[in-house]
């Protein structure tokens, strides 16, 4: 019987020079992991000699703590009658939340995917709301993302005996029952106590395709594990510095049966999202602190940033042989803007490129990836067969709609990524809510198909939209209200003794 550790020993390390603290009741040496810690040591040391499994659950895979750190420092369990058990302090903006969150609207009140975002910005605790919704600098580009599809306009053709349509799609060999994949968001527990399980479940009972992110809340096999028999997933994946974690994390997930990789390779530093870094600023109540230079005080960087610095910056089209010797999956290049690289990535033998400006987060005015979609496929038309069963060419960025999504397979899209969509829908109804969100889509699809005369996937053809405006940026389009309802512009935080 290995003995076990009382509280009170954990709480007499408590300091820069020996910290433990207690994570799922397992007590840690992170003593010499604190200037490690790719969220900086201080967040670490708020919580030495205490257990701090709430902070860390909605940030950290379950075993992160355990694959980063050496086991001699694992030091064992902790005599549960020993704790004292720390009472979170609930404030006034947590009762109101609580009390919000108990009268949202019923789900079958919820009719559209902007429902879902209207009610998540109600009831997210304000960090995770700006995480979610933040996007790079002035947020031109998330806007675009909508803004782009209201300017193409539909060409609808009639008397087709559209009694039976039908919007099932394969992606990547993979049966879907929509055109649409869950597209990876990272951190899903700051949304939902379930994270991405919740997307895991309902893409399973629904014929949906998710694909995991590498930095989801929830561990990779726990997301593997909930799904049912032979259902696909794909992964996103972030290449770490050390290739050899890569390798792993790859092959794993092909022994697991993933069924695609899907590389991002538009995020070699993370844009600067202000509504994230306010937000932590304002949450760690030290704002002059910042300015005595510790190197390791990452608080204004916000939650993604200040976990993102094992990606790899130097990644470059060397490495895609690399990619393609660890592993027999697809390989798909996520974060593609231009004909140029795209002509690139076909010549490198990858099976796709998603058209992607990263959800409006990375390089503020990027174009949408509708927009670069037009004239991508002219260019690969130009290269070969089209459309090139070995090369897909998905899109995401904006999408809320059905009509969105037959807009961009109108173009050429092979299938079309939601996001955002989906982490609202669970952040605001847990697996039901997105559940809901496909039944949504659904009714979507087979509505806008039978009104465009679109019987199947199969009959989306380019001269069924007018994409003339696309390229036009003078902004004459209707407002979008709904959408703009939910848009938080960028505020100053509260100013502090006001
Ligand atoms: O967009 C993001 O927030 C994202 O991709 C990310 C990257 C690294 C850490 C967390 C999130």
């Amino acid at each position: 019987m290995t003995t076990l550790i009382s509280g009170q020993t954990v709480a007499e390390h408590a300091n820069r020079d020996s910290c433990w603290i207690i994570v799922h009741s397992k007590v840690y040496d992170v003593t010499e992991f604190l200037d490690e810690h790719p969220g900086g040591s201080k967040i670490i040391l708020k919580y030495a000699g205490k257990d701090a499994t709430e902070a860390y659950e909605p940030i950290h895979p379950p075993d992160a703590i355990t694959t980063n750190l050496p086991i001699e420092k694992h030091i064992g369990a902790v005599d549960p009658n020993t704790i004292v058990k720390v009472v979170k302090e609930v404030t006034e903006a947590d009762k109101r939340r609580q009390a919000l969150m108990a009268a949202r609207p019923p789900l079958d009140e919820i009719l559209n995917l902007h429902d879902f975002e209207a009610v998540a910005k109600t009831i997210l605790p304000d960090k995770a709301w700006a995480y979610y919704s933040s996007a790079s600098d002035d947020e031109i580009t998330i806007r675009e993302n909508r803004a782009a599809y209201q300017r193409i306009w539909f060409r609808p053709r009639i008397l087709r005996d559209v009694t039976h349509v039908d919007w099932s799609a394969t992606i990547l060999g993979q049966r879907s029952s929509l055109p649409v994949y869950i597209s990876a968001t990272a951190l899903g527990k700051l949304g939902h106590p379930d994270g991405e399980l919740n997307l895991t479940r309902a893409a399973g009972k629904h014929g949906v395709i998710q694909m995991i992110p590498t930095l989801a809340s929830c561990s990779f096999d726990e997301i593997v594990d909930a799904a049912q028999p032979g259902q696909p997933l794909f992964l996103q994946l972030y290449v770490n510095r050390d290739r050899e974690i890569t390798k792993r994390y790859v092959q794993h997930a092909e022994k697991r049966g993933v069924k695609a990789l899907f590389i991002t390779v538009d995020a070699p530093q993370l844009g600067r999202r202000e509504k994230d870094m306010r937000m932590k600023f304002v949450d760690d109540g030290a704002g002059a602190k910042v300015q005595e230079g510790q190197s390791d005080v990452k608080k204004d960087q916000g939650v993604a940033r200040a976990i993102s610095s094992f990606i790899d910056p130097s990644l470059s089209w060397k490495d895609i042989p690399w990619f393609r010797s660890v592993t027999n999956m697809p390989i798909i290049l996520k974060g593609v803007a231009t004909p140029e690289d795209a002509i690139l990535a076909l010549e490198a033998g990858v099976q796709g490129i998603v058209l992607s400006n990263h959800g409006g987060r990375q390089l503020d005015t990027s174009r949408s990836g509708l927009e670069n979609l037009v004239d991508i496929v002219a260019a690969l038309k130009q290269r070969g067969p089209w459309p090139n069963p070995n090369f897909s060419v998905f899109v995401d960025g904006g999408v809320r709609r059905a009509s969105d999504v037959l807009k961009a397979l109108a173009l050429g899209a092979s299938a079309v990524g939601i996001g955002r969509g989906f982490l609202y829908a669970f952040s605001s109804y847990g697996q039901d809510g997105v559940e809901k969100a496909i039944q949504i889509l659904r009714d979507e699809f087979e509505m806008n198909m039978r009104l465009l005369g679109a019987r199947n996937l199969g009959e989306l053809v380019p001269e069924m939209v007018d994409a003339s405006a696309l390229h036009s940026h003078a902004g004459l389009t209707p407002n979008d209200n709904l959408y703009s309802s939910t848009y938080q512009p960028l505020r100053l935080a509260e100013f502090k003794n006001a």
